[in-house]
């Protein structure tokens, strides 16, 4: 059973632009890029928010760090920046709840995020 949208993405029931996969995390393009390169890294393990990943989640978390970076020089967004992104609940603007990192570049950036 899946659980969101990104769920089925991650078990392949749903077929989307993938960038990366491996037996713990997938990577693809968002489908409204805010950036020229907009991806999402989504481990397998369906993780609903970051506040609800665990200690037992640190390895899987430090690995969608190592994709991220690996997607974005792969993409050809490293050497002039790029930005990582995840939002957790509402507030924050999350809407997909299975967690997921922004990988997003290719423009400049403002700082602060609305
Ligand atoms: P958020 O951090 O939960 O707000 O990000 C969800 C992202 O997922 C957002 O950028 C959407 O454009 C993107 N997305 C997608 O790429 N494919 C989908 O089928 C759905 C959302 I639903």
């Amino acid at each position: 059973m899946s659980d969101t949208i990104f769920g089925q993405i991650a078990s392949g029931e749903i077929a989307v632009d993938l960038v990366y996969q491996d037996e713990d995390v997938v990577a693809f393009r968002d489908i409204s890029p805010q950036a020229p390169t907009h991806l999402l890294v989504i481990p397998r393990k369906p993780i609903p928010t970051l506040d609800a990943a665990g200690p037992e989640d640190a390895e899987l978390l430090g690995k969608l760090l190592l994709v991220a970076a690996q997607v974005a020089r792969e993409a050809g967004i490293a050497e002039r920046g790029y930005r990582t992104v995840i939002n957790c609940n509402a507030e924050a603007g999350q809407t997909v709840f299975h967690l997921h990192l922004h990988v997003l570049g290719g423009r400049p950036l403002q700082w602060p995020p609305g």
